[in-house]
């Protein structure tokens, strides 16, 4: 075992085979393979003399340590990456050559790499943010990155801007701060001054930006992009993710105390999903449409802030996406790991939508720094799983060097040559017809600011419209200026006269400024049931997690039974105890904790089961940990199962008898684990809020 976590943390690096000790044990050397004799000593004159430059071990430890961090992302800096595979479900031949999509059943492996956008490598995983979703299949015809997030619009229209949204979103250049939030002067400056970010605006301050995890979010490829089949035929194609646990999030005050409890919630979800044995699993989906429909759609198809609702053009499932393996190692794979929108594969092309433009020039580039040259396609999670040959050759780190004299083309060394261009089997560039001015423009089919987000807000549940609003609210009363707060109301009345109206109260306005005019009058649109996570809950509690609180003496049959109806379910239930050895059941059994209380809050589960002995419960009454974890369960609406003799700790959180309500289950007849373990399916219990919320609707 120990030799197996060395040969991990060291392959090729001797992992296999090391120079050993008299005893078997590898032996260290320095990176120059010369056997280290001490590790712990630096070479002196003397015992108390001064260091000596001749300790070449000390000086070579010493400066690959200065160097192990390379920079960050300058966006998405904070991620997790897996591997897994794609499988195609269904053949999509006749609209694209793309290799992935051939026949049914075809499997190619992929790598992963979900983020938060704005918060350093160091920030926590519950920032109100945008996620990337950014997936590189290892195609048999080269590398495809699908770039996403898991909004499908975007904040601005024109790669032109990124800096400016990017620059106002992150630490304000004089303080360093704030980290990883979005509520502050400078983003709501920059964003009420670009009307075109409205849509994507009310999709962050949605339940969208604080999800439960990975697992439980959308993915899109957000632009438009081309299928190009053997005939050469275009089709526009967008594409989309869809976890197959259902789409989930949390609620902010649980965000804000995930984020102090775990900062990891995110990461470590997916760790344990995987390592666990429960590989997530997304489907994917394309809406196809042809030139016809693009002409005929009420908003341009190349405008990165606007959606095609899958009501006017459907999403057909093409394929599943299944993540089953976590990394050997972080840096290795989830750091040096480089995504660029420019690789594609024969059979995906690219649309003229000017955000993706100028994405395939940013990516290439911005590795270069990252990674340090132009090599980056060396190192194993970047280089194609396919044969290359090319005349590429030199640079910093180049790992794999052709061997040979010839180095250029065309040259007349016939089969010795190297490798040649292939017309029939070469990338095939879509010949669009293009013509026109140059000219620095937006164009007027980018106009509309506001009808996709009134859509968006007006197909929310009355509970997800409450938290756009709620979050608005925060963010804006995060900003000091009063004529930022004042101005981002001025366009929400362009939305939603309500959403409006709550926010300005939220903020105390006195009267509700005038509507900024509309570079182009909204249309009505009807809502769209897709857009609401609420509206297409799971109904089943597979994939989540069931906090089970118990004390010494709790009743075995109880607690056998929870674990056993949360398993059966595909669901896991942790135990949190008041110590980390855990507790002894009522039957004498030992029942070790995964969790001591204060490391455990409920926050960290989808929903808990209070079983504690009645001696127990009366002590955890006197306990403000195990107060919080019952009183922030029925804040955050969830589903809390108890045990007979467990009401004085319900009551000292502050449930009261007349507080019950059906997502507070008692545990006493023989089938009620099961039952309550169904209730749990709803995840949340929505009615709850309007009683533990001041400004519920
Ligand atoms: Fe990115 N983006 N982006 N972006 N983006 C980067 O590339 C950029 C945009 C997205 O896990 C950077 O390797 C520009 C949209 C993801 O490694 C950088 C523009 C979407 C990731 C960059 C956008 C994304 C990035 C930083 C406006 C969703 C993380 C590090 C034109 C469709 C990839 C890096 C990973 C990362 C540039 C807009 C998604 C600087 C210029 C829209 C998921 O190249």
């Amino acid at each position: 075992m120990a030799d197996d976590a060395y040969k991990n943390r060291n392959p090729g690096r001797g992992g296999e085979t090391h120079q050993v000790a008299s005893g078997g044990t590898p032996v260290m050397t320095t990176e120059q393979g010369i056997p280290v004799a001490d590790d712990q000593n630096t070479l002196k004159v003397g015992e108390r003399g001064p260091s000596l430059l001749e300790d070449f071990h000390f000086r070579e430890k010493i400066f690959h340590f200065d160097h192990e961090r390379i920079p960050e992302r300058v966006v998405h800096a904070r991620g997790f990456g897996v591997h897994g595979f794609f499988e195609a479900t269904e053949s999509l031949s006749e609209v694209t050559r793309a290799d992935p999509f051939q026949e049914v059943g075809r499997r190619t492996p992929v790598f992963v790499r979900f983020s938060t956008v704005a918060g350093n490598k160091g920030s926590f995983d519950l920032a109100r943010d945008v996620r990337g979703f950014a997936v590189k299949f290892y195609t048999q015809e080269g590398n495809w990155d699908l770039v996403g997030n898991n909004i499908p619009v975007f904040f601005i229209q024109d790669a032109i801007k990124f800096p400016d949204v990017i620059h106002s979103v992150k630490q304000q250049p004089d303080r360093g701060f704030p980290q990883a939030q979005s509520a502050h002067d400078n983003f709501w400056d920059f964003i009420s001054l670009t009307p075109e970010s409205m849509h994507m605006v009310m999709w962050v301050m949605s339940d969208r930006a604080i999800p439960r995890s990975f697992r439980f979010m959308e993915g899109f490829g957000v632009h438009t992009f081309r299928f190009i089949n053997l005939a050469g035929v275009s089709t526009f194609v967008k594409f989309h993710w869809r976890p197959k646990l259902g789409l989930q999030s949390v609620m902010w005050n649980e965000a804000v105390k995930i984020n102090g409890a775990d900062p990891d919630f995110h990461r470590r979800d997916l760790w344990d999903a995987i390592n666990g044995g429960s590989p997530p699993e997304w489907e994917l989906g394309v809406q196809l449409f042809d030139d016809a429909f693009a002409e005929a759609f009420e908003f341009d198809v190349l405008d990165p802030t606007k959606i095609i609702p899958e009501e006017q053009i459907p999403i057909r499932i093409v394929g599943r996406l299944v993540l089953d393996r976590t990394v050997d190692n972080f840096f290795a794979e989830t750091e040096q790991v480089a995504f660029c929108t420019q690789n594609v594969v024969p059979g995906i092309g690219f649309s003229n939508d000017p955000l993706l433009q100028g994405r395939n020039f940013s990516y290439l580039d911005t590795q270069l720094k990252r990674l340090g040259g132009p090599n980056f396609t060396h190192i194993p999670v970047n280089a194609p799983r396919c044969p290359m040959a090319h005349f590429q050759q030199d640079g910093h780190m180049a790992m794999k060097n052709p061997v040979g004299r010839v180095n250029y083309e065309p040259n007349s060394w016939g089969e010795h040559g190297g490798p040649r261009e292939c017309p029939e089997r070469g990338y095939p560039h879509f010949p669009s017809q293009e013509a026109g001015e140059k000219r620095q423009v937006r164009s007027e089919s980018f106009a509309d600011h506001y009808s996709q987000a009134r859509q968006f807000f007006i197909s929310q549940t009355a509970v997800e419209q409450k938290h756009i609003g709620d979050a608005l609210t925060f963010e804006l009363s995060k900003c000091e200026r009063a004529d930022i707060r004042e101005r981002m109301v001025a366009h929400l009345r362009n939305i939603d006269e309500g959403l409006a109206t709550a926010v300005a109260k939220g903020l105390g306005l006195a009267v509700l400024p005038d509507a900024l005019p509309p570079a182009r009058a909204p249309i009505d649109l009807p809502p769209s049931d897709a857009l609401s996570i609420v509206k297409r809950g799971p109904n089943s509690f597979k994939g989540r997690k069931l906090g089970l609180l118990v004390t010494d003496g709790a009743d075995a049959g109880l607690v056998r039974g929870l674990i056993a109806a949360a398993e059966v379910e595909g669901a896991v239930a942790e135990v949190v105890a008041p110590h980390i050895a855990g507790v002894t059941l009522s039957n004498g059994g030992l029942l070790p904790a995964k969790q001591k209380i204060d490391g455990g809050p409920s926050v960290l589960y989808d929903a808990v089961a209070v079983v504690p002995s009645p001696e127990g419960a009366q002590r955890l009454a006197m306990d403000k940990t195990a107060k919080d974890f019952v009183s922030d369960a029925y804040a955050h609406c969830k589903f809390i199962a108890y045990a007979p003799g467990a009401e004085p700790l319900l009551e000292r959180a502050g449930i009261a008898a007349t507080d019950l309500d059906e997502g507070v289950i008692a545990l006493d007849g023989p089938d009620a684990a099961k039952a309550f373990i169904e209730a749990c399916g709803q995840v949340r219990l929505w009615p709850r809020e309007a009683k533990v919320d001041l400004d519920a609707v």
